[in-house]
């Protein structure tokens, strides 16, 4: 038996920690964290551990299937293709580029060659039909980003190890890792001990979370109410003179509107609205400003609300006027080894509106709560071919139902995935996608996004089985069998062709055309940092990494993509949103429904993936609704009941298990659960863990800046069953 050890990082979550595999006779044997890796601190979780079950995962699919009535076939690569090419054509014929429609989910984002050849496929195709994740995610961060700073990805990075006042909003990194669009390894742990040496931790949530839990302070926020907490705390550094004097004048513009907008908003009036009393929010404030080093983050818990965008918005604002940004213990911009800002402003969609809503992209994509209506209502654009890479959206998106209800109408479904979920069901084709243990990556676009200058190549630890295909591959052979220019650049697909036939000529399959390309160009192209150009030797030549420098200040101004170099602390369409929130009173809970749905993920899940895992989830393969004992007495519901938890939209039955750790008024389902994991070989019932709560979400409420579903939002009714 041959045994091996491979040195990779884990491309689960950002966290991108080190890993030590050791692999038998092309067997993940073992999983360790690589103590060697010099970025990732030897940190490491039990989902990467457990990421070999995955590859051999029982109901993995290794072949294409094509559904035959109400079950599956397997099919070779060829006539795959070949079907869905020739399918996909007819119904452009009929409906136009825009009938062929992609949603991508988060693991797309861990594989930098699946972006990049989907939009390239996308492009081929002409298609504006594209959704993202995005939506029931990040796009606050996005357009907070683009309007502040320039450019949607110019994501701040933590300073975690300076900092000495931690302001944590609507995340919970205890279990999330210090992860969003931006990576700190081991972040909590890093914070903790900061801890230790004095620094203060105050974190923001509806729910005394692990994170919470450990903070000097806890702030038990009514949810969706960010926006008036910290526009409150905003208030009090403008009104007190607190500001940052010299980053209020020169690094932004448009301090002067934020004052008018504070001048116009009520302490009190915000701090009944956040329900957190307001000599504490005055003392929060106080105390960030003059902390040495001192940031807040702001995560999902804050994005998932209609007031997202604004409370996200504030946030970043709350770091500039304290002179947070740039500076140690604050937020820093780090430039990483290739220019990202720069590429994605080469690839940018062109502007585009969409059919029904009207709305715009965001970050390249439009919304997932559009999708449903686009594939049900006739007209020119109606989606009739949708391909589904990376994602789960019936699970992870709003009403679940109507999006599951309307993915059964398509007359093509394609999803590329490992196994077939929830949203996969109704699916015409199942494409086996590669898991990262089985791919090399650079994951170059994530340069950036790191808190700290650093490089490694993420390669493969086993061979992939024969029949399965990266994304990469599947969408440079479908833009060749539906004969559309790839990138959208003609002559593209010959260049393709000609680089296979050399390939096969000389027997040197490094020639054909794929990502590895880009890769290489990417380091060719690469900036110097502190210094030092990086090779592709010294690259492949350090397996555990390499930290290229010290983190950097001081780069900040340079690299905002805004026309003036400047931050725009008050975007005006931002400051009209708030005022529109201050005019109107406080949100009251419909006429019965009066609880709001929190949010919780699990350490040991991946949104909606992993819950199937075995070892993992020991505490139960199973997600409970949380109540606050008197919220539970006061409905005569004890712990281990069945209630039936139920909202306009939907309603789901679950166990209800009694902690005072939500705010009375919010009960708790964790998201990611009630997705079936099918058996499309053997037929054979599918597997399922708990129940999906966002078939209880309404689908047309999002916040209207970033097009975010207000999954944090949803009010619903309980009742013992
Ligand atoms: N209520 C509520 N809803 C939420 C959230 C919340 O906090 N609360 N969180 C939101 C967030 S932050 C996110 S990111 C989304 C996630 O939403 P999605 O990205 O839509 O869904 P995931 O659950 O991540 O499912 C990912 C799918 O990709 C597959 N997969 C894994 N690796 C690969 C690969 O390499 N290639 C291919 N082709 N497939 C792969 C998995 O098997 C799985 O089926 O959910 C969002 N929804
Ligand atoms: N173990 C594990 N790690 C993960 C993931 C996972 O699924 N499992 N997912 C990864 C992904 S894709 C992402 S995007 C990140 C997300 O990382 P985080 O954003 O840190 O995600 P959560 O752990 O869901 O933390 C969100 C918190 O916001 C709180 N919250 C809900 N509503 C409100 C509100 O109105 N105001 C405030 N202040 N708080 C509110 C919730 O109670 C919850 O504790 O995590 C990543 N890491
Ligand atoms: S925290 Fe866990 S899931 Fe995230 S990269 Fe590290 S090992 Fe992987
Ligand atoms: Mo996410």
């Amino acid at each position: 038996m041959t045994s091996r050890t491979v040195h990779t990082f884990c491309r689960y979550c950002l966290a991108s920690c080190g890993l030590e595999v050791t692999v038998e006779d092309n067997r993940v044997v073992k999983i360790s964290a690589d103590k060697l890796n010099p970025h990732t601190w030897g940190d490491f979780c039990a989902k990467g551990r457990t990421a070999g079950q995955v590859v051999e995962h029982p109901r993995r699919i290794l072949r294409p299937m094509r559904r035959v009535g109400d079950g599956y076939v397997e099919a070779s690569w060829d006539e795959a293709i070949s079907d869905i090419a020739q399918r996909m054509n007819r119904i452009i014929k009929v409906g136009g580029p825009d009938a062929v429609a992609a949603y991508y989910g988060n693991p797309a984002g861990y594989s930098s060659s699946n972006l990049v050849f989907m939009n390239a496929w996308l492009d081929a195709i002409g298609t504006y039909n594209r959704y993202a994740v995005g939506s029931v995610d990040q796009n606050a961060l996005h357009v907070v980003a683009e309007a502040m700073y320039g450019s949607p990805l110019m994501v701040p990075v933590s300073d975690v190890d300076h900092c000495d006042y931690f302001l944590i909003v609507g995340a919970n990194p205890a279990v999330s890792a210090w992860n969003w669009v931006e990576s700190v390894p081991g972040g909590w742990r890093r914070a903790l001990a900061r801890q230790k040496r004095g620094a203060r931790i105050v974190v923001v949530d509806p729910i005394r979370t692990e994170s919470a839990q450990a903070a000097d302070l806890h702030l038990s926020v009514r949810p969706g109410t960010d926006w008036a907490l910290l526009l409150a705390m905003v208030k009090v550094i403008v009104d007190e003179g607190r500001e940052h004097r010299a980053d209020c004048a020169e690094l932004a513009t448009g301090v002067p509107d934020l004052r008018a907008l504070t001048a116009d908003a009520d302490l009190d009036d915000l701090a009944s609205r956040c329900d957190i009393a307001r000599d504490v929010i005055e003392r929060v404030a106080r105390e960030f400003a003059s902390a040495p080093g001192a940031m807040a983050i702001t995560r999902t818990g804050v994005s998932l609300h209609a007031a997202g965008t604004v409370a996200e918005w504030l946030g970043h604002v709350l770091n500039l006027i304290t002179g947070r940004m740039d500076r140690p213990g604050g937020r820093r911009f780090e430039p990483g080894y290739v220019d990202t800002l720069r590429l994605a402003g080469l690839a940018a969609t062109r502007p585009h509106t969409s059919r029904l809503a009207g709305r715009g992209l965001v970050a390249g994509a439009h919304a997932l709560a559009e999708l449903p209506d686009e594939i049900t209502t006739p007209g020119r654009g109606q989606i009739r071919a949708l391909l589904i890479n990376s994602g789960n959206p019936v699970i992870s998106g709003p009403d679940g139902a109507r999006l599951d209800e309307a993915l059964g109408g398509l007359d093509l479904l394609v999803a590329i995935d490992l196994v077939q979920r929830e949203s996969h069901r109704h699916a015409h084709w199942l494409l086996p996608a590669v898991h990262w243990l089985e791919r090399d990556d650079l994951l170059a676009f994530t340069s950036g996004m790191h808190d700290e200058p650093y490089v490694q190549y993420g390669v493969k630890a086993v061979e992939p089985p024969d029949g399965t295909r990266e994304e990469w591959r599947v969408f440079t052979d479908l833009a060749l069998a539906m004969r559309r220019p790839l990138f959208g650049a003609k002559g593209f697909n010959g260049f393709i062709r000609a680089t296979r036939w050399l390939a096969a000529r000389t027997r040197r399959p490094g020639l054909a055309f794929g990502p590895h390309w880009m890769d290489r160009l990417i380091i060719l192209t690469s900036r110097k940092v502190d210094g030092h150009k990086l090779t592709w030797r010294e690259l492949t030549s350090n397996p555990h990494g390499l930290v290229l420098g010290p983190r950097q200040f001081g780069r900040f101004r340079e690299a905002l993509r805004t026309p003036d170099h400047k931050v725009h602390a008050a975007p005006a369409e931002f400051v009209a949103r708030t005022r529109e929130l201050l005019a109107t009173s406080d949100h009251q809970a419909p006429e019965g429904f009066p609880f709001i749905l929190g949010n919780g993920r699990r350490r040991h899940s991946m949104n909606s993936w992993l819950n199937e895992v075995p070892g993992l989830h020991p505490g139960g393969k199973d997600n409970e609704v949380l109540l606050h004992p008197e919220d539970a007495a006061a409905l005569g519901i004890a712990a281990g009941d069945r209630v039936r938890v139920y909202s306009p939209v939907g309603q789901v039955e679950v166990t209800a298990a009694l902690s005072d750790r939500p705010r009375r008024g919010v009960v708790v389902l964790d998201h990611g659960w009630g997705s079936r994991v099918f058996d499309p070989l053997h037929g054979s019932a599918p597997d399922s863990y708990g129940v999906n709560r966002n078939l209880l979400a309404d689908g047309t409420a999002i916040d209207p800046l970033s097009q975010t579903s207000v999954l944090g939002s949803v009010y619903v009714g309980i009742e013992r069953i």
